[in-house]
């Protein structure tokens, strides 16, 4: 296994300027998340760095990618195939880079649309991966900052339903994946108590 160093040289490589710099942010952003809230630093590093390892393939290429590894395709991930980054990142971080736990693994596979009872570190990169500094400003997302150094799983639901918001609105609208309305659904009534709280 690499180092974070080392790693990031590769990376480096692989991704756009952009990209890069998003990455760095996702990686910095986590280990802050992680000061915060408890945890394994270099693990929250180590998941941000690789999160979108394979978020420079076109979507007939993750396809490919996702066929030749065997991983699972659903009906919108045919549709919107840049949703596979995930998946497909997950198998790079596991046999091309060398990641062994299973958590960072599954923080990289479910990282955009996230899912039900996420671990901590899934919800640190998950909410990273929103809020780190290169991000364009978009409504909502100062909101969403704050709540991410107070509570995860309030942090997760002002994500999703901007997120969903966002993907309902669009000129030309995308295909929503299941997991990303019933992880909302989930952490909306997981942070109830949390909004009520904040609120009165
Ligand atoms: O890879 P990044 O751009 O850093 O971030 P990401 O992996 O969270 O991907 C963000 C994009 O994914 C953003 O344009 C919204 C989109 N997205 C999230 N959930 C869904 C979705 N797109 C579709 N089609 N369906 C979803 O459920
Ligand atoms: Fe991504
Ligand atoms: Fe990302």
């Amino acid at each position: 296994m690499q180092s974070q160093w080392e790693l990031e040289e590769q990376l480096k490589k692989v991704l756009n300027e952009k990209r890069f710099r998003h990455t760095l942010g996702v990686s910095d952003t986590a280990a802050a998340l992680t000061m915060a809230h408890g945890g394994d630093l270099q693990k929250a590093r180590l998941a941000g760095v690789l999160h979108d390892c394979a978020k420079c393939y076109s979507d007939a290429e993750l396809l490919a990618y996702a066929q030749k590894f065997q991983l699972p395709i659903t009906e919108v991930e045919e549709q919107a195939a840049y949703l596979l980054h995930g998946k497909v990142g997950a198998y790079f971080a596991e046999h091309l880079y060398g990641v062994t736990d299973e958590d960072v693994l599954n923080s990289i596979r479910f990282h955009t649309t996230g899912r039900v009872n996420m671990t901590q570190l899934e919800k640190i990169i998950f909410i990273a991966d929103y809020i780190e500094p290169t991000r364009r400003e978009i409504p909502g997302l100062d909101q969403c900052r704050a709540y991410a150094f107070q509570d995860l799983n309030l942090a997760t639901y002002e994500i999703l339903k901007n997120t969903l918001q966002y993907l309902e609105q669009e000129q030309k609208p995308s295909a929503i994946d299941p997991n990303t309305r019933i992880t909302m659904e989930y952490y909306k009534e997981l942070s109830q108590n949390t909004m009520d709280k904040i609120s009165s």
